[in-house]
């Protein structure tokens, strides 16, 4: 990378690769990359393919829009042309119709020929990537055939940005799509981020913080020249934007004193706002809305339900083939901790389940993960693939607000995938949350997975330069759920670090266990929240044991954790049958969410044969340890890692390690108080 670098180009470094069995075959004779398509988006394929191609493997290619018989990439758009359909077999055409792409390699007059072909532009810049991909991974390929489609029709990407510069939790520096109330002045920084996106196959992103300011909620009419600015660059990647709105819009913008959803007037003001937007931006994705949610307005401000909410923006952007996507994270934020009665974990359930049916076709509803929000392990949400007539979309939260924020180290893929891979059992063919999520077990027409965005304008994007690694991860989860964490890694470390064995096998192993770790020193076994209140860094046992948040464990000196059982909370209860039968028995839970269903004693003994607060003390001496051995592990790279990026990631694991130990002592310390019960080992406890 140049000196004069602004920021890294992370896993679009293209750097040289030095021996590639593909690269004399392609020297050869790949001459020239043509397309068929001159839209922006397929001119950029071009322009990736060839800068790729000059940087990993010195090949020099021009580009044409006219196809002829000699070596070359052909990017064919089949749709421009149908002819090229007759080329291709029945099952490549399905693939290729919905952004999907094929990229092979083919032989003809003594030339080497690459054709990517797709049934949109998007496809081919996707398509592009692959290639680029390819190259670098398998350099010892001599021939290629990928045949690729994206699982998840909708691929978003949230911001929480502020117009101020501000991210709501975000930990790699400011804003850098917006500074000091506009647009930030550093275009090409958005464009770069925009290719990144498109690398990993993202199609949405949504511009602002779902909890929208008063400044934010004038995107959509008086401010609304900054909206289309930035879809004016998204778009040349086939990315579509979004807007969060604020559903009490019509009041704070002072035009009428209430939103509620049947006025008339109302309704009238919100057609006029988007026929508006839809002038200035054809292509406009539609609204993203956080309702009724921590203080924020929304139908049951005015009586009515959710889908009654919904539906009237849901009727409106239907005329412009906008979509509505309505979160989920609803629940009672003015809980008191008293109250034994009240489960901020069933909230969401409650509140959508009997709705189902009622949302309008075009409204998405973005359920998170869990039933209570990113903590390090919650229980998969038992909202997802308990509406089978509604369209529903994955949240994921990449930014890392429980996890470490971005310094720890926190690969975040394992997690996702036991995500993926949890049955809801809640149909009978199609019930993995990655099928549900692949738009496999209903009719709807929109699914996927919604992410809030980890990145920011620190150098290196992610205030963690292997933070990266959940960016370009959440992207290829996108692409293709059945993807391992392993491979994932190991596509990520070869792009962003080559393909050096030892530099590949450390940073592998690290991201591997990174989850584990952070998990074994912060709160056992499912507990969730030991945090600091408001900004949520470092460890606080109590932290939230007393507030209104609705965020308890209930440690006494007898027994810890919430039952959320039949008999105690009924949060079990909202599970299919089989699923609420394991989380039921206090044997059958899976042990690391024990303490998330049932209330035990401390001298509770676990499948290890070891008591539940000695396994709080061991699991927490052995997170600490994990992260030295950490240190020493990358401690050895230092030789095969240039000094910028060495570095940073050093210091963060050391910031990672002071900071574990508070963990560990500050939890061991509060259970050996709480109890009196000593640590079998006798190590240090405070
Ligand atoms: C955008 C949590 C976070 C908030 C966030 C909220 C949400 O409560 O702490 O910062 O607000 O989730 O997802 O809406």
């Amino acid at each position: 990378m140049s000196r004069e670098a602004k920021y890294d180009k992370c896993w679009l470094r293209h750097e040289k690769i030095k021996y590639a069995a593909i690269s004399p075959l392609l020297k050869s004779s790949v001459k020239k990359i043509m397309h068929n398509s001159n839209s922006c988006i397929a001119q950029n394929a071009a322009f990736e393919l060839r800068s790729a191609l000059e940087t990993i493997l010195e090949i020099n290619c021009s580009l044409s829009n006219n196809i002829s018989n000699e070596g070359a990439i052909f990017l064919i758009n089949v749709s421009v042309e149908s002819d090229y359909r007759k080329t291709l077999s029945l099952h490549e055409l399905e693939a290729i119709s919905n952004d999907g792409y094929l990229v092979k390699s083919f032989i003809e007059n003594s030339f080497t020929n690459i054709l990517i072909a797709s049934a949109s532009d998007t496809g081919l810049l996707y398509g592009a990537f692959a290639l680029i991909r390819l190259i670098q991974i398998s350099a010892d390929a001599t021939e290629i055939y990928l045949l690729e489609k994206p699982a998840c029709k909708l691929r978003m990407i949230n911001h929480w940005d502020n117009l101020d510069g501000s991210i709501e939790r975000g930990y790699a520096g400011k804003s850098f799509l917006y500074e000091n109330g506009h647009i930030s002045s550093d275009k090409e920084r958005i464009r770069d981020y925009a290719r990144l996106l498109a690398s990993i196959g993202i199609n949405s992103i949504v511009i602002n913080n779902v909890n929208v300011h008063s400044y934010e909620t004038t995107l959509i009419d008086e401010r609304l020249e900054i909206t289309k600015r930035l879809s004016d660059i998204f778009r040349l990647y086939g990315i579509k934007t979004f807007l969060s709105i604020n559903y009490a819009s019509p009041v704070d913008s002072g035009a009428l004193n209430t939103a509620d959803p049947q006025n008339l007037e109302v309704q009238l003001w919100w057609k006029n706002v988007i026929a508006k937007i839809y002038g200035e931006i054809p292509d406009f994705g539609g609204f993203l809305v956080k309702a009724d949610s921590e203080h924020i307005p929304g139908p049951h401000t005015y009586g009515r339900n959710h889908a009654e909410g919904a539906n009237m923006l849901a009727d409106i952007l239907k005329e412009h083939e906008g979509l509505l996507i309505w979160r989920c994270f609803v629940y009672n934020c003015t809980q008191n901790w008293r109250d034994r009665i009240t489960d901020r974990a069933k909230a969401a359930y409650d509140i959508y389940k009997p709705l189902d049916g009622e949302f309008r076709e075009n409204v998405v509803l973005q359920v998170k993960n869990g039933p209570m929000d990113f903590q390090v392990r919650e229980p998969v949400s038992p909202l997802l693939g308990a509406m089978p007539k509604t369209s529903q979309l994955l949240e994921l939260q990449i930014t890392q607000e429980y996890t470490g924020q971005q310094k720890h180290l926190c690969y975040l893929v394992p997690q996702w995938k036991e995500v993926l891979n949890f049955n809801t059992h809640t149909d009978d063919e199609a019930s993995l949350i990655e099928q549900i999520i692949s738009g496999k077990s209903t009719s709807s027409k929109f699914f996927g997975m919604a992410a809030i965005a980890n990145v920011g304008n620190d150098f290196n994007w992610t205030g963690h330069y292997l933070a990266q690694s959940n960016l370009y991860g959440y992207g290829r989860l996108l692409w293709n759920p059945s993807l391992s964490a392993e491979t994932i890694a190991n596509e990520w470390i070869v792009l962003t670090f080559g393909n050096d064995k030892e530099v590949a096998d450390t940073i592998e192993k690290m991201l591997l266990d990174s989850w584990q770790i952070y998990e074994s020193y912060t709160s056992p076994l499912g507990i969730g929240w030991m945090v600091n209140p408001g900004h949520h860094y470092g460890p606080s046992v109590d932290g939230y044991e007393y507030s209104k948040w609705g965020t308890y464990h209930r440690a006494d000196s007898e027994a810890i954790g919430v039952d959320r059982t039949s008999k105690g909370t009924g949060y079990t209860l909202q599970y299919s049958e089989k699923n609420m039968r394991i989380y039921e028995s206090k044997e059958k839970c899976p042990e690391e969410l024990l303490l998330f269903f049932h209330r035990l004693p401390y001298s509770y003994v676990l499948k290890s044969g070891k008591t539940l607060i000695q396994h709080i003390y061991d699991s927490h001496f052995k997170g600490v340890n994990e992260v030295e051995q950490m240190i020493e592990n990358w401690s050895r790279l230092s030789s095969k890692i240039d000094v910028g990026r060495f570095s940073h990631v050093l210091n963060r694991l050391n910031e990672q390690l002071e900071n574990s130990k508070e963990w560990r002592d500050v939890v061991n310390s509060y259970f050996y108080r709480k109890t009196g019960i000593s640590d079998y080992l006798n190590r240090e406890i405070f």
